[in-house]
């Protein structure tokens, strides 16, 4: 894991688009963002079981798996939304990036690599993509029937019960 201000430059999503100003563990805790490096599968399991996590699945992001709509799926990834839902997202392999919004409103890369486990805030605005290997394999958690229907942003998200319980948690 790695996290870091994104360079705002245009140009393909997939490159990492690194500033130079890097975004500290502590920085992201405050943004309500949880990471580990799990090689055992084991430590995902105790630690889904002790956030009553009850469901997951797998998902496999390329052009191999997925054809003609990977395209169209990275276009909807990269679309700037929030869930309802706390999500966990383990990676099995490959590599991807999650932007997530600053205290500022700045999008903040985290760069995800095998074994590494995050956990997102319900009501964070991100975004996510596959990097230049075009390959994500990654394991999604859930804590009850998956529920991560994305809520594109608009005004509309701005007033969502979920996005003002974030920013009321995002203030203590
Ligand atoms: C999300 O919330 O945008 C995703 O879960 C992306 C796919 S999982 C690597
Ligand atoms: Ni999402």
């Amino acid at each position: 894991m790695k996290a870091y201000y994104f360079d705002n430059l245009p140009g393909d999503q997939r490159l990492p688009h690194d500033s130079g100003r890097e975004v500290s563990a502590s920085d992201l805790s405050k943004l309500g963002i949880l990471h580990f490096n799990y090689p055992d599968v084991e430590d995902v399991n105790a630690l889904a079981s002790s956030r009553s996590y009850k469901n997951r699945d797998e998902v496999s992001i390329s052009p191999t798996t997925m054809g003609d709509v990977y395209e169209e799926k990275m276009k909807n990834f990269f679309h700037e939304h929030l869930h309802e839902d706390e999500e966990i997202r383990y990676i099995l392999d490959g590599g991807g990036y999650f932007d997530v919004r600053s205290e500022g409103d700045d999008w903040v890369r985290i760069k995800l690599e095998k074994y590494d486990l995050m956990i997102m805030p319900a009501g964070i605005y991100h975004r996510f993509t596959t990097d230049e290997q075009n390959y994500t394999k990654a394991m999604r958690l859930f804590k009850e029937d998956p529920k991560w229907t994305p809520l594109n942003r608009g005004n509309e998200t701005d007033d969502n019960q979920f996005r003002k319980e974030y920013l009321e948690h995002r203030k203590s």
